[in-house]
């Protein structure tokens, strides 16, 4: 490790890694655990040499665990409702939050709800594990927050007959990560209260339906009808798990269609600074 003490002007997250010797995401990962103080100016992060002296200094931060074998000691981990385990995990695999949404904990639900179908796990132990991959939402999702004025503004929920939340809390974090407000109202969210939320916003806002329970997609349509009745012109995005072409998202009425979840939360923050 090279810290010049003479130095003053703070250094970009790169070459941080650089003097500490580590790869860029193990220093990223330590400006996420709050190891090391960091602020962005510009869309760049900065470090004072100051920090970087004392993270330097002090006791030595946990080592970085592999994405493979984070993924299995994180299926583990919610099946056997550890949170404690799983938030280890979860801060320890060097990834960016919006990798850990998408290559961590959505694939580890899936494989919970394979498991379940085929007989392997109960629905006791879908519920455990949702309850603990919640907490860690919760504890992640405040790093998805960007500073400063907040451009545009998005309301995210699934439609009346969808059960599911995590689906949805996961890509409003998605969507705030490029910089609109996001209002997540959640699973099973009737017309009638997405009409309210809109109203409240005078309607400057895109709504997004997030559909995992195809017995739902009925209901989504029915939500964006019932929205495009008071609003014509209102951009009404419908996707997630159940809705599985843009054939599909065209004909129940969505305003947009991308083939990932992250350029879909991209197409929607963009949609929202002309709603
Ligand atoms: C946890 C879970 C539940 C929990 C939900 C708890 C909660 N608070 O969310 C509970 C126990 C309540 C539940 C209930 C049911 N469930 Co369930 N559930 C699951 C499970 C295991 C995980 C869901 C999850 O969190 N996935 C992880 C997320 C994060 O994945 P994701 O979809 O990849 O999310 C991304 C994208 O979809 C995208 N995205 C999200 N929203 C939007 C919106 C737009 C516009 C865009 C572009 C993108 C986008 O961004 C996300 C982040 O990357 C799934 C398995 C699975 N394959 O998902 C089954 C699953 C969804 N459930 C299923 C079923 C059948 C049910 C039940 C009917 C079971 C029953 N018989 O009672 C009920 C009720 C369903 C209903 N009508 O709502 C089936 C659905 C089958 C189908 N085709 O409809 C699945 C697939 C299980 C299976 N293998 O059969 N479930």
């Amino acid at each position: 490790m090279n810290v010049d003490a003479a130095e003053a002007a703070p250094v970009s997250l790169r070459e941080a890694a650089e003097r500490l010797g580590v790869h860029y995401m193990t220093a990223y990962r330590y400006v996420r655990l709050g190891h090391l103080p960091a602020e962005k100016v510009g869309g760049q992060w900065q470090i004072q040499l100051d920090d970087l002296r004392n993270l330097t200094d002090g006791p030595p931060p946990t080592e970085p665990i592999s994405l493979e074998t984070a993924a299995e000691d994180l299926h583990s981990a919610l099946v056997s409702g550890d949170e404690v385990a799983a938030w280890r995990i979860v801060s320890n695999v060097d990834l960016e939050p919006a990798r850990i949404y998408t290559e961590l904990l959505a694939p580890a639900m899936v494989d919970v709800g394979a498991r379940w179908a085929c007989g392997e796990l109960t629905i006791a132990d879908e519920h455990q594990a949702t309850a603990v991959a919640t907490r860690v939402i919760g504890r992640l999702g405040p790093s998805f927050a960007r500073a400063g004025r907040k451009r545009g503004k998005v309301i995210v929920g699934a439609p009346a007959g969808d059960h599911h939340s995590l689906p949805s809390t996961l890509f409003a974090d998605l969507i705030r990560s490029h910089g609109p407000e996001v209002i997540d109202l959640g699973a099973a969210t009737t017309p009638e209260a997405f009409v309210e939320v809109v109203r409240r916003h005078e309607a400057r806002v895109v709504v997004v339906l997030s559909v995992t329970a195809s017995d739902a997609l009925d209901d989504a349509a029915d939500t964006a009808k019932r929205l495009r009745e008071e609003w014509p012109d209102l951009c009404v995005a419908i996707g997630g798990r159940a809705v599985t072409s843009a054939q599909l998202a065209d004909e129940l009425g969505s305003s947009l269609w991308a083939p990932t979840p992250d350029e879909a939360a991209a197409a929607i923050a963009a949609s929202s600074l002309h709603a």
